[in-house]
């Protein structure tokens, strides 16, 4: 919920001297996540290596004047930059460099995330909310949740709004209608591109030879296709549907969103993964959309979906507790 008028918020970021953070930090700024009526307090988390980088970041935000921004902190110490946060962006995270197993990609990332998991369950509000986008962003935010036990595993989400987003624009492409017009679409599972952009509920009579043999694989292999012609992978789509994430589970929404949210055990999905489902946010939470009637190709995209964030569980059971 929004703050008392004049009362900052503090909304932490890492990886700030980032692509992502770059257009992130300026949307949080302007007031985009919490509202125009609340001030905001920023901390830039990053490696020793890139603290000098998120400084010069600091000193551009300073120089946008933006008349809710009340103080900006840069550090490399979890501890600090988590210290009564109400909102975290976990963007920070190690790339897959060249000739890197998965294995060790997922290693990589589970060392920086059961630390930054623990710094906040130390440090921020009860009440924090935590979106990772860094990548694998579903099995990321696991080991974050998981290595947070005073906090309920419902604060962690992992940023699947891109994939949703992604689905929206290629419909409104399709039928030239304006997304906002499509309020029953959602994005089933990873953050990967065995995830299951679903149309099946959407209001719109759908040729089913481009939904399946052209839009989900378009949606799944988008990231890939933007790094190809753009030269740089997605940045400024990713910040804003980081924005419309955290937006949407502050504020509430009427129509389906996609977020990656922990799992009660919903359509088959183990209880503990952090997965795509279509949901609604209500008084601050999200909620999974109950009731939904499955057609066989529906279960099987979930349960690759599962399959694959099992195989992801497995290989960093042995980080957790
Ligand atoms: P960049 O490489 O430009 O920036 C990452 C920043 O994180 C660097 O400045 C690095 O120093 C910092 N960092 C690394 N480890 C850190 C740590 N332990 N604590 C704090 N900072 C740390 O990447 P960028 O383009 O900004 O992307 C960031 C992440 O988002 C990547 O993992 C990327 O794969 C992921 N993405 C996720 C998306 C999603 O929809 N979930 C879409 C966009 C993006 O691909």
């Amino acid at each position: 919920m929004t703050q008392a008028a004049n009362q900052p918020v503090k909304i932490t970021v890492t990886g700030a001297a980032g692509n992502i953070a770059y257009s992130l930090l300026w949307r949080i700024a302007a007031g985009d996540v919490y509202g125009k009526d609340t001030p905001v307090e920023l901390a830039l988390l990053e490696i020793p290596q890139a603290v000098g980088a998120a400084e010069g970041v600091a000193m551009e935000l300073a120089d946008s004047a933006f008349p809710l921004l009340r103080g900006i902190t840069v550090t490399d110490d979890p501890d600090v930059a988590f210290k009564d946060t109400k909102a975290a962006f976990l963007v920070g995270a190690r790339p897959r460099s060249k000739g890197m197993e998965r294995a060790d990609l997922l290693e990589a990332n589970g060392a920086i995330f059961t630390v930054q998991g623990k710094a906040i369950n130390d440090n921020a509000a009860r009440d924090v909310r935590v979106l990772v986008v860094g990548n694998p962003a579903n099995t990321n935010a696991f080991i974050a949740a998981n290595s947070a036990p005073d906090l309920d595993p419902s604060q962690f989400n992992a940023l699947m709004r891109l994939d949703h987003n992604r689905t929206l624009s290629q419909l409104s492409l399709k039928t030239s209608r304006p997304t906002a017009e499509f309020t029953k679409v959602a994005v089933w599972g990873n953050h990967s591109a065995t995830q299951f952009p679903d149309l099946t509920y959407v209001n719109e009579e759908v040729d089913q030879d481009w939904y399946t043999g052209e839009m989900i694989p378009k949606v799944a292999n988008r990231g890939a296709e933007i790094i190809e012609v753009r030269g740089h992978s997605s940045a400024a789509s990713a910040a804003s549907a980081a924005v419309d994430h955290m937006h949407d589970w502050i504020h509430g929404t009427e129509d389906w969103r996609t977020a990656a949210v922990v799992s009660d055990d919903s359509y088959g999905v183990d209880e503990g993964l952090i997965f795509g489902f279509p949901t609604v946010a209500k008084n601050g939470t999200w909620e999974i959309v109950q009731g939904l009637e499955l057609s066989d190709f529906q279960k099987e995209r979930i349960q690759a979906n599962v399959e694959e964030l099992r195989s992801e569980r497995e290989a960093v059971q042995h980080l957790l507790k």
